[in-house]
């Protein structure tokens, strides 16, 4: 079942329950890059209709004047546009957002310690796990040379510190199915999106992290991970 905002809702920013069928929720999107998938994956397991609207990272469409004026002046992909022309950028924010209108399967927990717990997984996943993989492909690839000040001993230090953050991950995860026991949450998302770059950086898992590759390969058996 497929659900999308209400022009009401969204012209005028109300918290409301999304409980409308039938209006497409629309994003620009690339389909590359770790935090687009991050919003599809979510609206996917949501059932959230998304319309894409896509943005050449090969033309740096997403540098250009126009796109930094009235879409998102950080050059930087995914964007949500609701109706009233709002633009919503950050993908955690525009999948909370979602959440907000969409409450159910809830996502980001449902009782004050889940809630905290999501965030504390979410955001280890991202800033302590994931990023060292982004870091590597920013501080070396042509493709950031006129964006990023590139220093590739950072990449060089972020690859090992990868390495070590995944063998931290594999010890965190035991024998749990998601990172907060038996239900998928927004963190597994959030981390899994992240994951998808590794081959742009040739990083593997080490074969001997069996518990990350179960949770790796369990999620990328999830239909959502095609989104
Ligand atoms: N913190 C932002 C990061 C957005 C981001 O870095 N997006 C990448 C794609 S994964 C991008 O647009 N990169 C283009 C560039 O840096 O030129 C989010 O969570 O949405």
């Amino acid at each position: 079942m497929h659900w999308q905002l209400p022009r009401s809702i969204a012209g005028s920013h109300q918290l409301a329950p999304l409980l409308t069928k039938g209006h497409t929720v629309k994003m620009y999107n690339s389909p590359s890059g770790s935090n687009p998938k991050k919003v599809r994956m979510y609206c996917a397991e949501k059932g959230i209709d998304l319309e894409l609207a896509h943005v050449s990272f090969g033309k740096e469409e997403h540098r250009s004047d126009n796109f930094k004026s009235t879409i998102n002046s950080l050059a930087r992909l995914p964007v949500l546009e609701l109706d009233d022309g709002t633009m919503i950028a950050e993908s955690v924010a525009i999948c909370r957002y979602l959440e907000e209108l969409h409450p159910e399967p809830p996502l980001f927990g449902n009782t004050p310690l889940e809630r905290a717990q999501v965030e504390m997984w979410s955001r280890r996943m991202e800033m302590e796990v994931t990023v060292n993989i982004s870091n590597i492909l920013r501080h070396t690839s042509p493709f950031f040379a006129t964006t990023v000040v590139q220093v590739p001993e950072f990449a060089d230090a972020s690859r090992k510190t990868a390495l070590q953050r995944f063998e931290w991950l594999n010890d965190e995860l035991g024998d749990k199915t998601y990172l907060l026991g038996d239900r998928l949450t927004f963190a597994d998302i959030n981390g899994y999106a992240g994951f998808v770059m590794m081959s742009q950086v040739e990083l593997e898992f080490d074969p001997k992290l069996t518990n990350l590759i179960r949770w790796y390969d369990n999620l990328a058996s999830r239909p959502s991970a095609e989104a």
